[in-house]
């Protein structure tokens, strides 16, 4: 490994001019920005090609974190579902919604979004306080097929009344990490295999042996899925651009979807000779290079290209 970073460093010495490039393309797998008009019962999808229904009290209201949002209650057993989909069945993901309570509220079992059936230790979802043995009181926690404690929690509080982002990171054969607010991540623990199940993909509620149930009451907006994991750096981003969408996984200039010392010659191609690049990786997106998201491919990156690849 000390080779490889040697020879990022001597190589990207070569470059002549920093390269600019222009539009990124999204690489969500699905987004739902619940902009749609109160009274609409389907929740687009701008990323994919999953859209959401909503059920029971779930409705789209004014006053989101970007346009409007979602509204659902525990009560009137309202939520949103879009099928089963998104398994991150052996592979990296990452989840990110906005969320927001009433002030105080402490309910258990709060799931703002959930790929799980009850009972069982398989899926993944975002939940606000306890659930059981999992979570903590006023936090945002991220499970990942673990048994509890292996969940990272929040140590922001989030329902305090105001909008949170909340993100979850999964990285196969790394790390679950959880997000709020932005960088850097606020806990960290060792990567489980996410069990695949038949559950619905839902927001605002969880499986019950094949039956969604309402358990979130509160608000959700923006909320992103990606197939593959997020730096902190573009977790921040959508901190600030709750609205749009980054592209991943940066560092696999080799386009072969995983992120690994395989790329260290695509990255150090790409910083040196942007259209040598181009002829040798043909449709890859040299963007997936630049990591602190300035919109440029240069010595900057290649900081925390390292770093991706050694955590
Ligand atoms: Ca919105
Ligand atoms: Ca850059």
């Amino acid at each position: 490994m000390h080779k490889h970073q040697h020879r990022v460093v001597v190589l990207g010495a070569g470059i002549l001019a920093a390269l600019t490039y222009c539009g990124a393309r999204a690489d969500a797998v699905a987004f739902w920005h619940f902009d749609e008009a109160p009274g609409a019962t389907v929740a687009a999808d701008s990323a994919g090609t999953h859209p959401g229904t909503l059920f029971g009290s779930a409705a789209f209201v004014a006053g989101g974190v970007s346009g409007n949002a979602l509204s659902v209650t525990r009560a009137g057993n309202g939520y949103v579902t879009m099928g089963d989909y998104f398994r991150f069945v052996g592979g990296d993901f990452a989840v990110v919604a906005w969320a927001r309570t009433a002030p105080g509220d402490q309910t258990p079992d709060y799931f703002v979004l959930a790929k799980h059936r009850a009972t069982i230790q398989q899926g993944y979802l975002l939940g606000v306080n306890v659930s059981g043995a999992y979570g903590a009181v006023d936090k945002a926690w991220f499970y990942q097929s673990s048994q509890a404690g292996g969940e990272p929690r929040s140590t922001t509080s989030v329902n305090d009344g105001n909008w949170h982002q909340i993100v979850g990171v999964y990285r196969l054969g790394r790390y679950a990490r959880i997000f709020v607010d932005g960088a850097p991540y606020e806990d960290s623990r060792t990567a489980v295999f996410i069990g695949g199940n038949a559950a619905s993909f839902a927001i605002g509620a969880i499986d019950f042996n094949g039956t969604l149930q309402g358990y979130f009451t509160g608000w959700v907006d923006e909320v992103q899925l990606y197939g593959h994991f997020l730096t902190a750096a573009q977790v921040q981003y959508l901190f600030e651009h709750p609205s749009q969408t980054v592209i991943g996984p940066l560092g696999d200039l080799d386009c072969n979807g995983a992120v690994d010392f395989d790329d260290i010659n695509a990255f150090v191609l790409a910083l040196s000779d942007p259209d040598a690049y181009a002829l040798v990786y043909p449709g890859c997106n040299i963007a997936r290079a630049d990591f602190n998201l300035d919109g440029a491919v240069n010595f900057d990156d290649i900081n925390p290209f390292v770093e991706v690849l050694s955590e």
